[in-house]
């Protein structure tokens, strides 16, 4: 069912008080499927959060990502639900995004900050206690942390880290929302949200889902405690 929320009103720091689902997708992890209908499946089957990540072979630019942006935007308005952008402060910024979300290598953590100002949530990717503090100092909201297990869909990414550095990250700083990211399915789950994560973040096992719905329910009935049936 389709709800409209004011999310400008929303302010960041509950974005994740509960159990996040967070897709991650751009137009090259939709294979067949339209990418605007994919993502609409995707809230319709009861994403929590959504990040555009645009990128690889065939990845859109300039006004026609812009564009894309902006309607990926339109939908999760219309569902509630939180947009990101990946690693672009100037369209998180033409778009009104709720968050950002930046990696190491991609652009400097407090500068990000400066430009997008206090009120946009700003997630940063970690690997271990030292990252997070530094990503925190200069104001994260969440933390990405991965890849828990190995992926093929990040072509740079490091060996799967599996959950120990989460769970440290986790001890030293037990109220910052850390999301786990990589190879993350259905049937592992499980050991992710055990880690203390606020949420798990999944491209393929979503975007490649023949029922996508079907595999967003999965991903909920891997939470401990959560489990229907
Ligand atoms: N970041 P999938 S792993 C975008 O380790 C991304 O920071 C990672 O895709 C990191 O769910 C990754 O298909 C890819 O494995 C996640």
């Amino acid at each position: 069912m389709r709800r409209t929320k004011n999310l400008s009103k929303r302010k960041w720091f509950i974005l994740f008080g509960n159990p996040a689902i967070y897709f991650l997708m751009g137009t090259t992890n939709a294979g067949t499927k339209e990418p605007l209908a994919l993502l609409e499946e995707a809230l319709q089957g009861g994403i929590t959060h959504f990040q555009l990540r645009e990128k690889g072979r065939g990845a859109l630019t300039g006004d026609a990502l812009a564009e894309f942006a902006a309607e990926c935007k339109g939908l999760c308005r219309e569902y509630g639900v939180p947009i990101f952008i990946n690693d672009d402060v100037e369209l998180a910024c033409t778009i009104e995004a709720d968050g950002i979300h930046i990696g190491q290598d991609d652009m400097d953590c407090g500068q990000v900050r400066k430009q997008i100002g206090a009120s946009m949530a700003l997630g940063v990717s970690v690997h271990s206690v030292k990252e997070a503090n530094e990503a925190l100092t200069c104001g994260a909201t969440y933390l990405g942390m991965g890849p828990v297990f190995g992926t093929r869909t990040k072509s740079d990414a490091k060996p799967p880290a599996g959950v120990a550095e989460i769970i440290k990250v986790k001890t030293q700083y037990p109220h910052v929302p850390v999301i786990g990211i990589g190879g993350i399915e259905p049937g592992n789950a499980e050991m992710v949200w055990r880690a203390g994560v606020s949420g798990i973040a999944v491209i393929s096992s979503i975007a490649g889902a023949q029922d996508v719905a079907g595999q967003i329910e999965r991903f909920k009935q891997s939470i401990p405690g959560r489990r229907v049936g």
